[in-house]
């Protein structure tokens, strides 16, 4: 006991404490870790047949016979979703909330007899199937008369903020887009940037904001649902410094990251279920396959991203009928997908300085058709390189090779009977942490 004491009281030295590269807050950890949140795009255009309205739009067309915010969530949360983000106002500027800014809301249309709050009746449904709530609130505003009048305008814009950010409880998500067109008075808006986020942060300090420059999630640069198979979710902060930049570095950062990048901002992929992103009655039978919803997850989530699939009700007020099929025949695909796990046990582990090898023994032989590889996103996320090996009649056999692993790499494979799974990872900085790997039979 003496003996001990008389020891400087210091704690084992543990490199990965003090290696200093960006890691996850916990809300970017729990944003990731829900993989999958659906986008509700409605409001005035659900009603006028377009994709971006005018701002000139009579608030009366927005009369939704049978509206119910609680069957998009049931669908959202039977398909495995958990989160959902609402369009409160689109870059019409239409709100669908009773704000105090204007009058071009669900105020003045029929709905609810002009008494309805359908940023209310969201966030309440959210709740009642333990989804996660976020908010599109569209910077540019076509209806605005101050848009274009740079400090008008932001001050009218924080103010719709405050409102969403302080009447509705905890909300995950903030949703910034970077459209910017021009003013009723020729000008264009200049956004402050660092106002509204910093009004997000006060308000909502849990909440995450997406943007093209996060600052916690950034946009992964195209619309079509894919990722980049590189895929860092570090970025350069100088490279996309606000949102709605153009150029091929600028895409380059937003759809691979930056590896090396100084802060934490993973990417999110959204794309829609239709080719638009409001709700036309001639895209009914365009609504995307199951096939192609279930490639979706495996460019979006299983490239270290997280899918945020766009659903737009229709003028009734509900997901059609179509779209809910295909949501709940993607979620059985994938359940079918992750059902068998393998995992092994773990056998040998070689870690060098910038590379390492994890292999696990199966009990018995199995065919394998996906392999999962994951790194621990809490310590940052470290692989450059990476290859799958299975054990196949005594023999290694690269099945799968690639880049970054980060939170989720998945694999499809050709079915393959393995006595053994490896995963070698090289190029990675700072130095190796276990990386796992289980394989799926297939359904
Ligand atoms: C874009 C908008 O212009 C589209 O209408 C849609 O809202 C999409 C998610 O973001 O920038």
């Amino acid at each position: 006991m003496a003996a001990a004491s008389a020891l400087p009281l210091l704690p084992r030295f543990d490199f990965r404490r003090h290696t200093d590269i960006p890691r996850p807050t916990p809300a970017q950890l729990l944003w990731q870790r829900d993989e999958l949140a659906m986008f509700i795009h409605f409001g005035i255009n659900t009603f006028t047949d377009r994709e971006w309205g005018d701002g000139r739009e009579d608030p009366a067309l927005f009369n939704p016979a049978s509206l119910d915010a609680r069957q998009w969530a049931r669908t959202a949360k039977r398909a495995g979703f958990r989160a959902m983000v609402l369009t409160a106002k689109h870059h019409d500027g239409f709100c669908l909330w009773p704000t105090e800014t204007t009058r071009h809301s669900v105020a003045s249309s029929p709905w609810r007899g002009g008494k309805g709050d359908l940023v209310g009746e969201f966030v309440a449904a959210c709740r009642a199937e333990t989804l996660r709530v976020g908010l599109y609130l569209s910077p540019w505003d076509q209806n605005s008369p101050v848009y274009g009048d740079s400090p008008r305008y932001d001050e009218f814009y924080t103010t719709q903020l405050t409102e969403l950010l302080t009447r509705y409880g905890p909300i995950h998500e903030v949703w910034f887009d970077g459209a910017n067109g021009e003013g009723p008075n020729g000008k264009r808006q200049v956004y402050d940037w660092p106002r509204y986020w910093g009004l997000v942060k006060r308000l909502q300090p849990d909440s995450v904001i997406f943007s093209d420059a996060g600052p916690d999630v950034r946009w992964i640069g195209n619309e079509r649902g894919v990722a980049g198979e590189t895929n860092w979710s570090t970025v350069d902060p100088s490279i996309v410094p606000v949102p709605g930049m153009t150029g091929d570095e600028v895409m380059r950062s937003l759809t691979e990251g930056d590896r090396g990048g100084s802060v934490w901002r993973p990417g999110e992929t959204d794309t829609s279920i239709r080719p638009g992103w409001f709700w036309h009655a001639d895209q009914d039978d365009k609504v995307r396959s199951v096939n192609d919803l279930v490639d979706l997850y495996f460019t979006s989530v299983g490239r270290n991203s997280k899918l945020l699939l766009n659903v737009p009700p229709t003028r009734a007020g509900l997901l059609h009928d179509v779209d809910v099929a295909r949501l709940v025949a993607m979620r059985r695909r994938l359940d079918e997908v992750f059902a068998s796990p393998v995992r092994g046990r773990a056998d040998t582990s070689e870690v060098g300085s910038d590379s390492a090898t994890f292999t696990r023994r199966l009990d018995a032989a199995a065919t394998l058709s996906v392999i999962d590889l994951r790194e621990d996103i809490t310590q940052g996320q470290r692989v450059g390189r990476h290859a799958v090996k299975l054990l196949i009649e005594g023999e290694w056999r690269t099945v799968a090779e690639g880049t970054t692993i980060g939170y989720r790499r998945l694999h499809r494979i050709e079915p393959v009977g393995a006595s053994a799974m490896r995963v070698e990872v090289s190029d990675v900085r700072p130095e190796p942490l276990p990386v796992s790997i289980t394989g799926y039979r297939p359904a």
